[in-house]
């Protein structure tokens, strides 16, 4: 290993000219990436094998985190960062002539999630390495992950995002590991010594090949894996017995297609339910393959199977990883001959559930039929599950069908995949204090009436290693000289930097490290739309998903509204802004779409505009990404988490930006709520209806907005432009429908109530800002507490509380 300058040099210039047959000096930034990547991965595989070792020997439990999205991102910073070489590396290749920077833009984004989901299993991943636990992840190599966006004419439109062109340097190919998953078929039962025994017959057999990624830790000792399943066929000869015809080999391709495509794409909806069967095949996939591999690992031990329960955890991230359940039985009763009720004893043990959203749309029920075609041996014990929650219920609630039918597992023809989770989960947790509050009390009281000490909560968290080490090094160098270094290892000292908070050199350098960020942000944004940015206005931004519950229409009406009041009066006085938007929407979300082309409409028709001077400049940067996000959020000043109350599970953008200094403007919503318990009002910029009152309005009604419409000129004004031809309204009903949403459809999402409060907070914003010290002493304050959510917090505690699981010695 290199661990210093001149060694990594040597040893990258032989790699390079050995590998490549070419001097250093013609290489390109591709093949430079290519070469470290794998000398890191080479590298960082001693440790891996060593860590695996390590898991045998000490037979340490393990925790399994099973999840459908892995947001990675690039890996190479990070790594290079956890490895403890990052500076080697950046200042050897300097002196060879390479920009490490540079070289980091080669890696493609693993795109394989969606959004918050899928970033925080990534943001665990890292956590369980760092903090030394046997953690892994268990996920799904899709071919393509979330689509690439561009825009055409203020227009989404989805690209394949076909990441794995120039081959993946960090995963290995593991043939010996893999296994086969059963679909289809029936079920034959015969009784056998007094038992029942089910054959699955008639069958499609599926391989399931893992890909496996290193998961480095800081301090590179520890090394855990993010295995991912890919779907292939089995053989032709293996599936044809005797001579073949043509139609044998036509039907091979057929079959050949159909299993490839289990693993061919990620499904881009956000908390959004789509009942499809591949989707449905893709969880079962994940679920059979996952399990399959980890008990392997544990019969090579030789330890007695009901051992299993303290030696492995298993935890499902949102529902969609539920089939763990009713496989696991399946395999405890079927291969391991163990009976139902000790299955459903050690199963219940190992499981553990997280809820990541209370929006009805995103709950997964797969209809009954489904099921039993496609898995049917699945589905016997879903129902036997079922039958025998049902008759606890009838035994514990007598005569009460009405609860029976609202906490059945399958009911109305459908499988109901949260109810299974939780009744079959030891622990089932919300995201932040408030979802949590708002399942037990509301979504999910009857089961809290029913399992008290199974419901808890596990704020979200984020690695300060990648969003603020990596990320942002000029300000983690600052605290490094003003606290020292022990908050890298203890993120919760970072608050000892508030007593630096009115330090005026210290301010200084806060501010200085803040410009330089939103420089650097303002060439990228240059290039890219051929418009001059000013660095010395407020960087406001909404980088997230596209849903009408985030609100990105309230933002951009408000923006509408500051329009109008500058062409009144062009001399107002404001400090200027540049409006930063980034966000997907899903393909078949129409008025997500909607809202991205009327944030492009208001962009170009204001950005044009020589009557307002600059002073509002407003920027869609599309293909919002794990990368993306890193150079957005160090510079911004102000981030806008302003979602309906109550909706936004918790949020983690949020708290990226606070570890950066933004100020958040935004509701009492998700980690906002305690975000604000640890800064207080003077630190923060909160507005909008609070959770109960949204809550009690969708309960027992009493909003319309229309009043509103009526009431407010400003509001009235701006949402006439969306259906008046004018300059945003081109002769078009291409805002109709959100004209209608919030007038005619009484706005869902209380665009038009938070409103007023949502145009007085960013006024207290403009003046905020013009006071630079106290500006900086609130984004110093904000750093400070930003510790308490690295996601090291976070898994310490799923570990301590959930798992039941040590750092492994
Ligand atoms: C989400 C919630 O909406 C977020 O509030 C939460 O922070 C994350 C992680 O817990 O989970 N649930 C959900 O379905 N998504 C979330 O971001 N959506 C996507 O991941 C796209």
């Amino acid at each position: 290993m290199f661990n210093d300058k001149e060694t990594f040099k040597k040893v990258f210039r032989e790699t390079l000219i050995g590998k490549l047959g070419k001097p250093l000096e013609e290489a390109s930034n591709g093949e430079v990436y290519n070469i470290i990547g794998n000398m890191i991965r080479e590298n960082a595989g001693k440790n891996w094998a060593e860590t695996n070792q390590k898991y045998k020997n000490n037979q340490d439990k393990q925790v399994y985190y099973f999840s459908m999205e892995f947001l990675i991102g690039r890996l190479l910073g990070n790594n290079l960062l956890n490895m403890g070489v990052l500076e080697v590396v950046r200042d050897g290749l300097a002196e060879l002539g390479f920009d490490l920077r540079e070289v980091e833009e080669e890696e493609s984004d693993a795109g394989l999630g969606n959004g918050g989901l899928g970033r925080l299993a990534a943001c665990f991943l890292d956590s369980l390495a760092s903090l030394q636990y046997a953690g892994h992840g268990c996920g799904i190599r899709y071919k393509y992950g979330l689509f690439e966006q561009k825009i055409v004419d203020g227009y989404q439109v989805e690209l394949p995002d076909y990441w794995l062109q120039n081959d993946n340097v960090w995963e290995v190919r593991r043939e010996d590991k893999q296994v086969e998953v059963r679909f289809w078929g029936r079920i034959e039962t015969r009784e056998e010594n007094g038992e029942l025994v089910f054959d699955h017959k008639d069958y499609e057999a599926v391989r399931a090949v893992p890909y496996d990624v290193p998961i480095i830790g800081a301090d590179r000792k520890h090394v855990n894996t993010l295995r991912n399943w890919s779907a292939e066929s089995i053989t032709l000869a293996s599936r044809m017995s005797g001579s073949l015809t043509g139609s044998d080999y036509h039907k091979f391709l057929e079959y050949k297609r159909s299993v490839e495509s289990i693993s061919e794409f990620l499904y881009p909806d956000d908390s959004q339910y789509e009942g499809k069967l591949l989707r449905l095949k893709q969880q079962y996939f994940l679920c059979s393959a996952g399990l399959q591999s980890i008990l392997r690992t544990f019969s090579k031990t030789g330890a007695p199977i009901e051992s299993l329960p303290d030696k492995v955890a298993l935890h499902i991230n949102d529902t969609h990883p539920t089939l763990v359940i009713p496989e696991l039985m399946r395999i405890l009763m079927d291969v391991h001959g163990i009976g139902w009720d000790q299955a459903w004893s050690m199963t219940t043990r190992m499981v553990s559930y997280t809820n990541h959203t209370i929006l009805s749309e995103a709950l997964e029920k797969w209809p009954m039929g489904m099921v039993k075609e496609l898995l049917p041996r699945i589905f016997l014990i879903i129902e036997e599950i079922n039958a025998r929650f049902c008759g606890e219920l009838m035994s514990k609630y007598p005569g009460d069908q009405n609860r029976i039918n609202q906490m059945a597992i399958i009911h109305d023809d459908q499988v109901r995949m949260a109810h299974l989770a939780i009744v079959a989960s030891h622990s089932v947790n919300g995201v932040a204090a408030l979802h949590t509050e708002i399942l037990q009390k509301r979504e999910m009281r009857l089961f809290n009436e029913m399992y008290p000490h199974r419901f808890n909560n596990k704020t979200n968290g984020i690695t300060h290693r990648r969003w603020l080490l990596h990320a942002n090094p000029e300000l983690a160098g600052l605290i490094n000289e003003s606290i020292g270094t022990r908050w890298i290892h203890q993120p919760q000292e970072m608050i000892g930097l508030i007593k630096y908070c009115e330090d005026a050199s210290f301010q200084e350098q806060v501010a200085a490290i803040k410009r330089r960020n939103k420089l650097r942000l303002s060439e990228y944004i240059t290039k890219k739309h051929g418009i001059q940015v000013d660095p010395d206005s407020i960087f406001d931004v909404q980088v997230k998903r596209l849903h009408a519950y985030k609100r990105q229409l309230l933002n951009i009406l408000h923006i509408m509204h500051l329009y109008n009041q500058l062409k009144d009066n062009p001399s107002m006085d404001m400090v200027p802004r540049t409006f930063i938007f980034g966000a997907k929407a899903a393909p078949s979300y129409h008025l997500a779409k909607r809202i991205i082309k009327l944030i492009n409409t208001v962009a170009d028709v204001v950005n044009k505009d020589p009557d307002i001077k600059g002073k509002i400049r407003i920027f869609f940067l599309e293909n919002y990404s794990v990368s993306l996000a890193e150079k957005i959020i160090p510079a911004a000043d102000v981030s806008e988490q302003i979602s309906t109350a109550s909706k936004e599970a918790s949020g983690t953008g949020n708290m990226k930006f606070m570890m950066n200094g933004a100020l958040t403007i935004g509701t009492m919503d998700g980690a906002n709520v305690e975000m604000h318990e640890m800064v207080g009002d003077n630190n923060m910029f909160l507005f909008g209806l609070r959770a109960e009152q949204v809550l009690d309005y969708y309960q027992f009604g009493g909003y319309h907005s229309r009043d509103i419409y009526n009431g407010d000129g400003r509001v009235k004004e701006v949402l006439d432009q969306l259906v008046t031809p004018g300059p945003i309204c081109c002769n078009t009903q291409e805002f109709d429908t959100l004209y209608q949403s919030l007038v005619d459809n009484n706005d869902e999402f209380f665009v038009l109530k938070d409103f007023a409060s949502y145009v007085e907070t960013h006024v207290k914003i403009d003046l905020a800002y013009r006071n630079q010290k106290e500006w900086l002493k609130k984004s110093i304050i904000n750093i400070g507490h930003s510790g308490k959510f690295s996601s090291d917090n976070t898994i310490s505690r799923y570990a301590t509380e959930i798992w039941n699981i040590n750092p492994v010695k």
